[in-house]
């Protein structure tokens, strides 16, 4: 594959043309076009398949709503070219391994299950029947359940994940690392400490009402493009869009809307922030510190005088607690660490706390740029703190807004993937199928490939996702997995975690979301829940490609059935039959009564959110604010060390996480390459380096281990000085395994040490 490389600065707006040329050409470009535009149509409607791209809500209005890199991944999902046995006979696995992410996913979709023969370094087939037994072998093998792990990946319907976590449970273990570990997890943890639940408290109709939205740190013209819509309209109908983020964004910035041809045709594309604010990395707490400072300094202006104060204080005395604490935290704090921190000027933090002063309604919706650091946890509820001041919460077009990943992550954790499950959500399994759960935490993500150097793990599960690739360390973490004695993958496509097998491995090739899923009792539907807990119900419509590929509720129970036998649970009946599990998750989890029943309502029903209606099931039963002082360092590891530069690892446009689409970064003027490293032009002069040079980033840590990745090209951007961005997953191996998030165990992937040193090797790179 040869790829035109080239840096140039994209001026149009987000989503014009660009967007829907790109989408056209990448359909077209493979070799389903027809059934792809088909299958196009039907995203995001009353029945058909949800999307698999981004976890956004619908608003099932517009007649034909998708966006770019929703066409992109249904596109990648319906490929005709298949990775079968003929294709593993030909490539053995350490030859695979030498080839990109890229190489690796573009192969095209698995069609058979393979087993790893570890003697000819070669994938070869295997039955169905052999696969499961091979599996309950192993666990059976194990001295104690918890020598498993059952990793999940955010795509795994509510169906398939319900029924994994009862497996596991059932097993005897709470070992449930998931892609949500490396991701929302601090949003989760600090949602539920402040307001007792862990999701966002608005719903999609909220951005009709807002009078101002604060969007932090997240990049929604790429990956959650359907939101900004959202913005624009809001923006139309008078709501000022403030957003902090490190980067110049694009998609933030001008947004024209691919839906409305005269937008596109013209140049009529609207302005989406009324302020721009670029923060350092992990400087997000502090500038909310000091917009609180200045908010709190007015309100006692006005109260000195005898005059109503700022904050809404009948809110905060019904349904809140530690506001005095907070504010002695806040009074604790001085200026010149919130501008030291948050890298903004005072006048700028005091400019965001007067429109944030003005709005009535604000909501404020945040991503990776608040949760992948250290100190996130706090971060997040810093967040909730400004918030609460004001009651922005049991109101219309207010309220909190954790902007989700995978399409399915929420619903994940709602059906029970977690390694912390509440002690009533046990009693309900329990009680329901008589049985008595295991009450220990279980590993996350971290702890688990932690569980595995250490040699303790015997057998790894992954119901979707690409471990290998997506967490951080990349060395120790293929380390860990190959100690395994057994690692399975539950997958649609070749990926980097397929080529690093434990002693024994297998693939199980399973079914896309966009597919046709037949079974005993007929056609099934799954359900999903998107990031405003709406649940609904998504069929697929493609044909699978072959009559070996298995739906992951079906492989799930298959495992299940093989290890646990079919006395308790009848999983086979259930694999036959989604609405008996449905019938199940009515009875185990709340919300879903009726669950069947209401599968049928377009645009799927609302589980509610009991902090938006101002029930708060905290430990004093309001909500809490936090008095956490603003962290000292990013890297109290590297205490009186000197850190040339924090670096962010993210997305491209071209991405779906770990699957690499292509390799071009359109909003950001990169095009055909990947392994570029973005840097204020002022640093690019101050180390004397130029333009285009090539670079190797090295990692400072505190542990002895070399962490280096080389020849990354310098491209000056628009980004504070010491802040650098480069995309993830290139970057991971200079993520610490050690270095994870204060209460989230969240890999810091947006607040990495580095240095940066002239590639030894750039001359021969560069004429290549
Ligand atoms: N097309 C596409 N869609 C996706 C995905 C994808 O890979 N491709 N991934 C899905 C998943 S799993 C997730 S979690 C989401 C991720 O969605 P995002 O969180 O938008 O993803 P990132 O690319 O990591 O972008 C982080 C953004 O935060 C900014 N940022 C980084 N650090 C900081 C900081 O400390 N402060 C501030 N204020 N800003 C900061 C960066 O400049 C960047 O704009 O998207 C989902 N949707
Ligand atoms: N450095 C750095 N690391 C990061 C991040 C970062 O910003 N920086 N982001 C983190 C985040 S937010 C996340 S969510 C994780 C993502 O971690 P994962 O969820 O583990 O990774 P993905 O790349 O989304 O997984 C892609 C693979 O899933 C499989 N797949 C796709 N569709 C399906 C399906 O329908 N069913 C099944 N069974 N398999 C399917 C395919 O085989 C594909 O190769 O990465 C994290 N890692
Ligand atoms: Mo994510």
């Amino acid at each position: 594959m040869k790829f035109k490389r080239k840096i140039q600065p994209y001026r149009a707006a987000a989503g014009g043309w660009g967007s829907l040329e790109a989408t056209t050409r990448f359909v077209l470009d493979s070799k389903a076009a027809l059934k792809n535009m088909r299958n196009l149509l039907r995203m995001n409607k009353a029945r058909g398949f949800d999307c698999p791209g981004c976890a956004w809500g619908d608003d099932n209005k517009s007649t034909f709503s998708f966006c770019e890199n929703g066409a992109k991944a249904v596109t990648w999902e319906a490929t005709r070219r298949i990775v079968d046995n003929a294709f593993f006979a030909q490539h053995s696995v350490s030859k695979l391994y030498q080839q990109s992410d890229y190489f690796l996913e573009y192969q095209g979709r698995l069609t058979q299950p393979m087993r790893y023969n570890s003697e000819t370094d070669h994938y070869e087939p295997v039955t169905w029947d052999d696969a499961f037994a091979l599996i309950a072998e192993h666990i059976q093998a194990m001295d104690n359940p918890d020598q498993m792990e059952l990793y999940t990946s955010g795509r795994a319907s509510n169906e398939a994940s319900w029924l994994y976590q009862l497996f596991g449970r059932m097993h005897g273990s709470n070992n449930f690392p998931d892609c949500s570990n490396m991701c929302h997890e601090a949003s989760g943890s600090g949602l539920k400490r402040s307001i007792g639940v862990g999701k966002g408290t608005i719903r999609l109709d909220d951005f009709d009402h807002a009078e101002a939205i604060f969007v932090f740190g997240q990049n929604p013209g790429t990956n959650h493009p359907r939101m900004l819509h959202s913005l624009r309209h809001a923006a139309d109908h008078g709501a000022r869009i403030v957003t902090f983020n490190t980067l110049r964004e694009r998609g933030l910035e001008r947004f024209a809307d691919p839906q409305k041809p005269l937008e596109v045709v013209t140049s009529m594309a609207g302005t989406i922030s009324s302020a721009y604010y670029q923060p350092n990395l992990g400087g997000d707490m502090a500038a909310i510190r000091g917009m609180v400072k200045a908010l709190l300094e007015a309100h006692r202006a006005l109260v000195s005088q005898q005059q109503p104060g700022l904050f809404d204080e009948a809110f905060l005395a019904a349904n809140t607690q530690g506001v005095n604490d907070y504010f002695t935290a806040v009074d604790n704090t001085g200026w010149a660490q919130i501008v030291q921190q948050s890298g903004l000027s005072e006048q700028q933090i005091r400019e965001a706390a007067e429109i944030y002063r003005s709005a009535k309604r604000v909501i404020c919706t945040w991503a990776m740029g608040i949760t992948q650091h250290k100190h996130s946890v706090d971060s997040v509820r810093e967040i909730v703190n400004l918030q609460l001041l004001f009651g922005q919460l049991g109101k219309k077009g207010a309220g909190l807004c954790p902007v989700r990943g995978h399409s399915n992550v929420q619903g994940n954790r709602t059906m029970g993937i977690d390694e912390k499950p509440s002690a009533a959500f046990l009693d309900a399994l329990g009680k329901h199928f008589n049985f008595e759960p295991p009450r220990a935490a279980g590993h996350n993500t971290v702890e688990a490939l932690e569980a595995m150097l250490r040699d303790e793990i015997k057998v790894l599960i992954a119901l979707g996702g690409n471990l290998a690739a997506a967490a951080p360390d990349s060395p120790r973490t293929e380390e860990a997995m190959s100690r395994c004695g057994l690692t399975v993958h539950i997958s649609t496509k070749l990926n980097r975690s397929h080529l690093v097998p434990g002693r024994d491995s297998l693939i199980l090739p399973t079914l896309g979301r966009t597919e046709r899923d037949e079974q005993a009792n007929g056609n099934q539907f799954i359900t999903v829940e998107d990031s405003f807990s709406m649940v609904h119900a998504s069929e697929g419509v493609g044909i699978p490609l072959s009559p070996l590929q298995r739906s992951e509720t079906a492989i799930v129970a298959g495992i299940a059935h093989a290890v646990l036998g079919s006395e308790k649970v009848d999983w086979l009946a259930m694999a036959g039959d989604y609405s008996l599990i449905r019938d199940h998750i009515a009875a185990t989890i709340p919300g879903f009564q009726d669950f069947n029943l209401r599968c049928d309502i377009p645009g799927g029903f609302y589980l509610g959110n009991a902090a938006a209606d101002l029930r708060f099931n905290t430990p004093s039963g309001k909500a809490e604010f936090s008095a956490a002082a603003l962290p000292d360092s990013l890297f109290p590891q590297l205490e009186g060390q000197q850190v040339p530069f924090t670096l962010q690892t993210l997305r491209s446009h071209d991405q779906y996480n770990t699957t690499i689409y292509g390799l071009d970064d359109r909003y950001r003027g990169v095009y055909g390459q990947r392994e570029v490293v973005f840097i204020n032009p002022e640093d690019l002069q101050a180390l004397g380096m130029t333009e285009g040079q090539l670079v190797d980033i090295e990692t400072l840590w505190n542990d002895g281990i070399t962490r280096r990745v080389s020849g990354f090209k310098l491209v000056p951007y628009n980004i504070p000085r010491g802040n650098l961005a480069a995309y993830y997953p290139e970057t991971n191996p200079l993520v610490p395994l050690s270095s994870y998030g204060d209460g989230s165990g969240t890999p810091t992937s947006k607040s990495v040490p580095v240095s940066l040193s002239p590639s030894e090797d750039a001359v021969s790179l560069r004429i290549a």
